[in-house]
């Protein structure tokens, strides 16, 4: 009986420390960010602490950076903002979001994340057919030159940048127009701060 016991205790510390990792301790840790020397930028778009392959989550506490999860969206800039701060984040700005897409710090790198020529299904644009939000990373091609995934479709994402009384988002969607023309590393789009949906995503951003 006392075996027994003694089994029963660690199967559930085993379940208790698995559901700990799922909860979201890999939410804080660095390796989610990419070291861009002045600057961190997450490796993935924003998640949700309990999101999972096939459920976006529920939980608003904090932005995560992890592999394999559906984004959040359904945001509007305000909580985004709100979502990074709460993990020691914040939005990114322009030039910081552009060089992690075109893999070269300043001016100058590829239009798209994985090159200078359009790949319809590389990246989760309206070309991918998929027509909905993929878990991050799903697109393993889809990486740029610094390791950042999904810069390019999947959702859009919301940056600190400022567009006329608007917020500038950035990298198109999957349910954007068909052909290139969001999906490129240097395209802007303004868009009102109250704005939501559910191919608008955001991404965070993090000082040294
Ligand atoms: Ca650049
Ligand atoms: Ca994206």
């Amino acid at each position: 009986m006392a075996l027994r016991r003694k089994s029963w205790i660690a199967v559930m510390v085993a379940a208790l420390f698995m559901a700990g990792l799922g909860l979201g301790l890999s939410c804080s840790k660095r390796n989610e960010y990419i070291d861009m020397g002045t600057y961190y930028i997450a490796i993935y778009e924003a998640s949700r602490p309990d999101a999972t392959a096939s459920s976006e989550g529920g939980d608003s506490s904090r932005a995560c950076s992890r592999s394999g999860v559906l984004p959040w969206v359904n945001v509007d800039w305000n909580e985004a903002k709100a979502a990074c701060e709460a993990a020691g984040a914040r939005l990114c700005n322009a030039d910081e979001w552009g060089d992690a897409c075109d893999g070269v710090k300043g001016s100058g790198g590829s239009t798209y994340p994985y090159g200078n020529t359009y790949r319809g299904s590389t990246c989760n644009g309206s070309d991918a057919g998929k027509e909905r939000a993929v878990p991050t990373g799903f697109m393993s091609a889809c990486v740029s030159g610094f390791g950042a995934y999904d810069m390019s479709g999947n959702v859009s994402e919301w940056t600190n940048e400022s567009s006329g009384s608007g917020r500038v988002i950035r990298g198109g969607s999957f349910d954007g127009a068909s052909g290139s023309g969001y999906l490129a590393c240097a395209v802007e789009v303004g868009s009102n701060p109250s704005n939501s949906h559910d191919s608008k995503g955001f991404r965070c951003c993090r000082d040294k």
